[in-house]
């Protein structure tokens, strides 16, 4: 969609060609055209300031502060830290380092799940590398990092324009003392339906390769074969393989004891024993209250030998309080994010958990006073992506009833949104709620909980009831995601799908109960590798490679992107989502000591075909480009 042809031409649109037109510019004829830099970035500027950046509300930009960056000592050598640790001692050194510890260790997961839960995983790079040298010494006693996987991986190319693996790569440079994260969905990989087993193998490869640690693993309906085949391929590379326990429900009620403690137990034995460093205790809606946190923390304690490491979302509020108990239990790791990153679908404050308990003896080991100066830095940045905020402003103890993940709460109220249920908001977390009991009551974490969302959405857009589903479900056309999970796509809940409701959804289909990946046909990375030559005309990395594996359409369309307007990443974020103000100037420096000026003049009237024209001075030049309108 974004290549450009040649009626698209500035000066063919202006009517400013002659028959010398095709002669002068014979580079048009070649496809794509490559531009210069400057016209590609002045494109994208223009684009912005005349249509917007897509998902934000169209509007002049914001007056924002520049970030508050910490001043730090950069001709001090960096601390080391965990990272070392781990290259030193290897993985089961690690585990061993860890365990000899008396205070409560941190991850940080500012870089990653706070973004993902309060600003739809959106900060850009951009924000994160200027921080990224200074949290690092600033924090080296952080035992990780979490700073990709999940959403961001997907989120980078679709809407910021960026590769996932340069963030990586920028980040790992900037941080070469604390343990990298991420979170692997187990055979979904990053992505939200299974994949074969040897692209797994390969994604978990390529990223250890490219600077991840640890490898939080976890499966959405909490099936040990949807995480077995990640699990060895971490081992295989030699870093951590945390493999996660998804928690939900609520142990202490005793109308509700389909996950009951013994259940976890049972669980986190098996993952002990397919090879697992650490368990995780993943809390992905913040549902684990402060005396099951207690018992819970306790009783694997008990059962594993292995450090424990909790995750959880400060939704209801309750958070420190959730810790605090926890710690008390002997929990090893928790996370949390710096504070004006913190709270809310995001994790505990990092600053509050430290003053919580500070003079316990618990207290982690880190400089209180650094991390409130970083979390200025992280209070201006919030600024720039306020048009992504989810609303929610205040405690939200209903998520004990709706259980809906940190991170899907803004995410399933823009898909409502989207389908024309904005004013039915309540109505949508009660069905969310209901069609959670209507499924089984299943582990809701992606992408089991989007298969929920999608069901919600569908009954309450169509005013259907539980019993309607019944009766009338052989007529009905569920929404392809449900259909796929019921068919055993994504794996098998505990205690399998409900029968009854499974032949309703499947019709005459069979599901299966074995492994999705045992029927897929292992990628021919080869055969990729030079389709993907062909198609970008360029060498081809491991990194293009893994992009388009996962993510054909979106990677494309991201590569099509860059070649019509080039790098965007290079832009300062206010401009990047509100483009200039008449008359602002901004510099862009687009590599290490080349900058370019770039000042908006003025922008034109639409003309009878909807273009405008958009008039800047360019490294003191005129320049013009010809944008449409598509209001
Ligand atoms: C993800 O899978 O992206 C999550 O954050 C799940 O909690
Ligand atoms: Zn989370």
């Amino acid at each position: 969609a974004f290549l450009e042809n040649v009626v698209q031409h500035p000066q063919f649109l202006k009517g400013e060609y002659n028959t010398s037109f095709i002669d002068e510019t014979p580079e048009l004829f070649v496809f794509p055209r490559r531009k210069d830099r400057g016209t590609k970035m002045l494109t994208f500027i223009g684009e912005t300031i005349v249509n917007g950046y897509p998902g934000l509300e169209h509007e002049k930009k914001p007056i924002l502060s520049t970030p508050r960056q910490p001043t730090v000592n950069r001709d001090e050598p960096i601390p080391s830290g965990s990272k070392q640790i781990l290259d030193d001692r290897g993985a089961d050194g690690l585990v061993q380092w860890l365990k000899d510890q008396d205070r409560t260790l941190l991850t940080d997961t500012t870089f990653r799940d706070a973004h993902q839960s309060l600003l739809a995983t959106r900060i850009r790079t951009h924000d994160l590398q200027k921080i990224a040298e200074p949290t690092a010494r600033m924090l080296p006693q952080l035992f990780s990092t979490e700073m990709w996987g999940g959403a961001t991986y997907d989120v980078a190319m679709r809407f910021l324009h960026e590769d996932p693996w340069e963030r990586l790569i920028t980040l790992r440079e900037k941080v070469p003392n604390v343990l990298f994260q991420m979170l692997l969905r187990g055979a979904n990989a990053v992505g939200y339906k299974n994949y074969p087993d040897n692209v797994i193998e390969e994604f978990v490869k390529t990223s250890a390769h490219a600077g991840i640690d640890v490898f939080r693993v976890f499966d959405s309906l909490n099936w040990l074969p949807g995480m077995t085949k990640a699990i060895e391929a971490v081992r295989n590379t030699g870093k951590l393989a945390e493999a996660a326990i998804c928690y939900t429900g609520d142990i202490l009620d005793e109308n509700r004891q389909k996950y009951n403690l013994n259940y976890y137990k049972e669980l986190a034995k098996t993952l002990e024993s397919e090879g697992a460093h650490i368990l995780g205790i993943k809390d992905m809606a913040g549902l684990l209250k402060p005396e099951a946190a207690y018992q819970l923390v306790s009783e694997l304690k008990e059962t594993v030998d292995l450090p424990v490491h909790l995750h959880m979302h400060d939704t209801s509020g309750n958070g420190v309080f959730t810790y605090a108990r926890a710690i008390d239990a002997g929990v090893d790791v928790v996370d949390t994010a710096i504070s004006s990153m913190g709270g809310s679908t995001s994790q505990p404050s990092m600053e509050s958990l430290y003053y919580a308990l500070k003079g316990t003896g618990k207290e982690p080991d880190i400089d209180v006073k650094e991390a409130s100066r970083l979390s200025n830095y992280w209070e201006d940045v919030r600024g720039y992506y306020q048009g992504f905020e989810n609303g929610l402003i205040a405690p939200h103890p209903e998520v004990y009833e709706h259980e809906m993940p940190g991170g899907q709460y803004s995410n399933l109220q823009q898909q409502a949104q989207a389908v024309g249920l904005k004013g039915r908001w309540d109505d949508v977390k009660d069905m969310y709620a209901r069609v959670n009991t209507l499924f089984g009551d299943i582990v809701k974490v992606t992408p089991s909980s989007k298969v929920v969302g999608d069901m919600a959405l569908y009954m309450v857009k169509n005013n259907l009831t539980e019993e309607d589903i019944f009766a009338t479900g052989n007529s009905l056309d569920f929404p392809e995601s449900v259909v796929e999970m019921f068919k055993g796509e994504i794996g098998q809940p505990p205690g399998g799908f409900p029968n009854e409701l499974q032949n309703i959804i499947l019709k005459n289909r069979e599901p299966y109960t074995d492994r999705p990946g045992k029927h897929m046909e292992p990628v021919d990375f080869n055969e990729v590798e030079s389709a993907l030559y062909d198609e970008l005309d360029r060498e081809v990395t491991a990194h293009d490679l893994m992009n388009y594996t996962m993510y054909p359409k979106v990677f494309t369309e991201y590569e099509q992107f860059k070649n019509y307007f080039g790098d965007v990443s290079v832009l300062d974020t206010p401009t990047f989502f509100y483009g200039l103000r008449l008359g602002e100037e901004i510099e862009v420096e687009i590599e290490e000591g080349k900058t370019l000026i770039v000042k908006l003049i003025s922008i034109s009237k639409a003309s009878e075909n909807g273009n405008r024209i958009v008039y800047f001075e360019f490294n003191g030049q005129p320049r013009e480009v010809i944008i449409k309108d598509r209001s």
